[in-house]
């Protein structure tokens, strides 16, 4: 993934726990990367490493720990110069969601080696929405989760956010219910 995924998981765990706990999840990681480069991409094995290795040194679960990042990522992308990349996906939820492939054909056309997820908003009863998620990256589902409760904060809508089907429990793809409003 885009050195930017793990800047920003550098960035979280620095702010939450200093620079010397991110120097014990990298060496425990065995990444030897002291700068990621946001533009340039790396392997999706150090992301991996470095999300297990934080989970043993934090002692929190590793989709806890994906879930805080995606909450987190939602900030993170914003502050680093990506706000107008947001703005232009929508200014509530379910436009954003809706546009989320487009803005990954934007970032990619530019970014050729992006390997974006593809996501499909759907309206469910009670005015709930059914977001479907395909990804090439298995496990990533809980940043999902954390995903879409930054945007509940990013478009003050609060929501709840639940797992309704597994691609790991044998479904076909993941899909996430989302009760707002
Ligand atoms: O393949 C990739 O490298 C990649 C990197 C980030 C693919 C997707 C993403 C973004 N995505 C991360 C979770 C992906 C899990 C998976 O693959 O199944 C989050 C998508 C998302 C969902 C909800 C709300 C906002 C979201 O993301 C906003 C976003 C997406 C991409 C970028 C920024 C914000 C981005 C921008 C520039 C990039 C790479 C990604 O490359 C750079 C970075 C720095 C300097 C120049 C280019």
């Amino acid at each position: 993934m885009y050195g930017l995924v793990n800047k920003a998981m550098q960035d979280l765990v620095t702010a939450d726990h200093g620079p010397e706990v991110w120097d014990a999840i990298r060496r425990e990681a065995g990444v030897d990367v002291e700068v990621f480069i946001g533009m340039t991409p790396y392997d999706d094995a150090v992301t991996y490493r470095l999300v297990e290795a934080a989970g043993r040194v934090l002692d929190v679960s590793v989709p806890e720990l994906l879930r805080a990042f995606g909450r987190y990522w939602v900030q993170f992308t914003a502050g680093q110069g990506y706000g107008q990349l947001l703005d232009m996906a929508g200014r509530d939820l379910p436009s954003f969601l809706n546009q989320l492939d487009a803005m990954h054909v934007r970032v990619g056309m530019t970014y050729r080696e992006l390997r974006p997820p593809s996501f499909r908003c759907e309206p469910a009863e009670g005015g709930d929405l059914l977001l479907h998620y395909w990804s090439e990256r298995p496990g990533f589902g809980p940043m999902v989760i954390g995903l879409l409760e930054g945007l509940g904060e990013r478009f003050e809508t609060p929501l709840v956010a639940t797992i309704e089907a597994r691609r790991e429990d044998g479904a076909d793809h993941d899909v996430f219910r989302i009760r707002y409003r």
